[in-house]
């Protein structure tokens, strides 16, 4: 095609549908795009409202400040802005604190100030002198950025501003990503290629990634990130290591985000030549201080430790006899002085304990409580077994009130189709997050577990696990930044709708037209469920392959660790599937308050999406749609793999509404994700079919493999591992 031909199809293209053709993205904006605002009359409202622009004040943090709106506005409004010092006669925006700015201590807001904390901020339409004004006002600079990333936020969805009457702050303290990568830059459960730390080059080479990666973060007001795997290497806490740690915790400084490190327990044998690590020697906890002491001098705000010890093979207090709360003390007590944290997880389970995977943390962390630090923080998964597509809640969750608990979600999609499939993951943080624990009556929420308001604690926290990697849309599928976004804005508020936050991302990362708003949200809404309907409806769980963990695999057995199997946890024979947890079973439920148990105990209460969680169900029993059990999972099974093709069409409607670019990738993935969808419901019935011995019911698809086949398949070289 001629350039002539293609620019008067472009031009014809703006005459029919009164906007400019998409443009090729390749995603590495996230959903700081920028680009200019196509409605109008809103664009007129904000160059009036923002005219002039003010940022009072001189430091890193403000002048982030500075550079973020320079960059945003000039993008959005189509003019480069201008950025003053001074407050201007005539009005517009005007950000700093009141030690910064004059004009914001003359305002008089203090008492609106006091109410949203150091970390909160305020954003007011205000009359000032006859002028008005647009003020980002707060009591810290990093309550300025954060103020000034919301704003940013209401012109990229379109927001009328010309009222403003915002107070904010966040809900949980500390708001984490936690990498799980490793020194030679692999990422244990990545699918987005390698580490975005390229430990070689630093310190040396400061990559322009680490900055947007900080604008990303602070977007959405995550505050630290731990850099390295849980599963981790003692070389990190070397004086070689820390140089380049300092040259990230530099980049990320004037963004409010503070580093964090993996602690491996048995660092003061590696790399201290010590003969132990027992928590209890004098020798170690000198050791530990001293390490401290110097990582400090490297990076004077270091956040503190997250620490995965006595399990799945890491070394910890347990290996000298020592609880994990003497572990836990151990680096809490070098890192007091200096403000640091320790993150203890309760991630342990043990394969030579004969009791159920589930009851383990709960077993082995309840009766600890009140026995840690006060600035340990003990992190709690979301489930009690792994991240599984749906888990009910930990059962650690309200049970330990004297100890505050973070919560620990994973981003990085290690059971839900890891970098192809889209699932949208806020449903099910959300599910977790409102489930009520009635640890002190009725309201008791995870969400107030976590967020330290039920037992009133002073540290409070969310961690997710990162999916981000060195890919150039960061996160390999398109829709996996949408998990990233929506960890942020759960961890600074989580009484924000999965739905709200699935509108923001979506107007920020690829538009505001309602034609493709609402059929994007729609689908990223029912996405999760989706998934879980072809992997695991019904609370089966752990079904995945060996390993890598891509695909089904519900046949694995006989393997040196029972609890790394499937036949553990569903449980199939001949009568039924399922887990009994129950007082006949494992009574793993005894773990929660009475309230709940006494609504799961039953089969006829039980919420039949956690029914095989908790029950061992005879393939005859009736389920609330009048189907047998083994129906009513060959229907949940097609009705996923229904789903991917519904998303299918839903996504291919939305050609020529979002660039080439990203339609084609997510079409592709889509087409993946069906097949996969097919490939898990084929290989999971034929093999329950081998226990039910019942029919797939006549009118759904039939699976097109024998069981053999999907049992020979063997995805190798799966990312991730
Ligand atoms: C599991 C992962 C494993 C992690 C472990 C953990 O398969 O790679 O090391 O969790 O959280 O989900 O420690």
């Amino acid at each position: 095609m001629s350039k002539k031909i293609v620019f008067c199809f472009a031009f014809l293209v703006v005459l029919i549908f009164g906007q400019k053709p998409a443009q090729a993205e390749d995603g590495y904006r996230l959903w700081q795009r920028y680009d200019l605002i196509q409605n109008k009359d809103l664009l007129k409202q904000y160059r009036k409202t923002l005219g002039n622009v003010t940022v009072q004040g001189s430091s890193p943090t403000l002048a982030v400040v500075k550079d973020e709106l320079d960059m945003a506005l000039s993008g959005l409004l189509g003019s480069k802005v201008t950025i003053t010092d001074n407050a201007s006669k005539k009005g517009g925006l005007v950000a700093g604190t009141p030690a910064t700015s004059s004009l914001i201590k003359d305002l008089g807001l203090d008492q609106k100030l006091k109410e949203v904390g150091q970390e909160g901020f305020l954003l007011l339409s205000q009359k000032h002198k006859g002028n008005a004004y647009t003020v980002i006002a707060a009591n810290s600079e990093k309550g300025v950025l954060y103020g000034t990333f919301h704003l940013l936020r209401l012109l990229q969805t379109q927001q009328d501003i010309q009222n403003l009457n915002v107070s904010n702050s966040p809900k949980t303290k500390l708001r984490i990503l936690n990498h799980w990568d490793n020194l030679d830059r692999t990422v244990e459960r990545g699918y987005a290629g390698f580490s975005i730390w390229d430990w070689h080059k630093l310190p040396d080479y400061i990559d322009q990634r680490y900055i947007d990666y900080a604008r990303a973060n602070a977007s959405v007001g995550i505050n630290g990130t731990v850099l390295t795997n849980v599963n981790a290497n003692s070389l990190v806490l070397t004086p070689e290591y820390l140089k380049k740690v300092k040259a990230l915790a530099d980049v990320f400084r004037p963004y409010g985000i503070k580093v964090y490190l993996t602690a491996r327990f048995s660092s003061p044998i590696e790399i201290g030549k010590l003969k132990t690590a027992d928590p209890l020697n004098p020798e170690v906890k000198a050791w530990w201080k001293n390490k401290v002491n110097e990582i400090y001098t490297y990076v004077p705000d270091f956040g503190g430790f997250t620490v995965k010890a006595n399990s799945e093979g890491q070394p910890g207090p347990q290996n000298y006899n020592r609880s994990h709360a003497d572990g836990a003390n151990l680096l809490a007590e070098a890192l007091a002085p200096k403000g640091g944290v320790v993150m203890w997880r309760a991630f342990v389970y043990d394969n030579n304990v004969p009791d159920d995977r589930h009851k383990q943390a709960y077993t082995e962390f309840k009766p600890l409580d009140g026995t840690f630090q006060g600035n340990v923080i003990v992190q709690v998964k979301n489930g009690a077994i792994d991240f599984q597509p749906r888990e009910p809640f930990h059962p650690l969750f309200g049970a330990m009130p004297k100890t505050p608990l973070m919560m620990e979600f994973q981003i990085t999609q290690e059971y839900l189709g890891q970098g192809t499939h889209l699932a949208y993951l806020a449903p099910m943080f959300k599910e977790t997050l409102e489930s009520d624990t009635y640890a002190k009556g009725q309201g008791s929420t995870v969400a107030k577990v976590v967020d330290g308001s039920l037992d009133n604690h002073a540290i409070s926290g969310m961690a997710g696990v990162a999916n981000i990697g060195n890919d150039i849309n960061w996160t390999s599928h398109p829709f996996g930044q949408a998990n990233w976004y929506a960890f942020g804005r759960l961890a600074w508020d989580h009484a924000l709708t999965a739905e709200d936050i699935a509108d923001e991302w979506i107007k920020m990362t690829f538009s505001g037209s309602p034609s493709l708003v609402t059929p994007i949200r729609n689908m990223m809404m029912a996405s999760r469920e989706t998934v879980v309907n072809y992997m695991t409806p019904m609370g089966l769980h752990h079904l995945m392959g060996w390993d890598h963990h891509y695909g089904p695999a519900p046949w694995i057995k006989d393997k040196p660790r029972a609890d790394w199997t499937s036949v553990y946890y569903h449980r199939a024979d001949e009568k039924g599937i399922g887990f009994d947890r129950t007082k006949t079973g494992s009574n793993a439920l005894s773990q929660y308050a009475p309230e709940v148990q006494a609504q799961w105990e039953n089969p006829a209460t039980c919420p039949e999406d956690v029914l095989l969680w908790f029950h061992h169900v005879a393939w005859d029993a009736k389920t609330k749609s009048g189907r047998t059990l083994w129906d009513e999972l060959c229907y949940r099974y097609s009705g996923g793999v229904d789903s991917v093709r519904t998303m299918q069409k839903t996504w291919n409607a939305l050609a020529g509404q979002v660039d080439k670019e990203r339609h084609q990738q997510v079409k592709q993935y889509l087409a993946i994700q069906e097949k996969d969808a097919r490939w898990w419901r084929d290989a999971c019935l034929l093999y329950f079919q081998t226990f039910s011995k019942r029919p797939i019911p006549q009118g759904l698809e039939q699976p097109q493999g024998t069981l053999e086949e999907y049992m020979k398949i063997d995805p190798k070289f799966a990312p991730g591992i």
